[in-house]
């Protein structure tokens, strides 16, 4: 079933970065659906486990330019 992850997105200075990190995370194969909260600097990911892990949706967030900890 689905897996739900946390992170912490550190460097979303305007309501655009958050629309960024969303778009990089919906790039990747098997994301339901990502959740960005740039006022709490979170990013809330709900995903296929089969098709994706939160290391490579961290690496994702990190490729957009933005500094991502995997939280819960
Ligand atoms: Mo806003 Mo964010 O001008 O990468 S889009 S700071």
């Amino acid at each position: 079933s689905d897996s739900t992850a946390l992170f912490s997105v550190i460097g979303m200075t305007c309501a655009a970065c958050a629309g960024s990190v969303e778009k990089a995370v919906k790039r990747l194969p098997g994301i339901r659906e990502a959740i960005v909260d740039v006022l709490n600097n979170r990013a809330h990911v709900i995903f296929y486990p089969f098709f994706v892990n939160e290391e490579t949706i961290r690496e994702a967030i990190e490729d957009a330019g933005f500094e991502a900890q995997l939280l819960t």
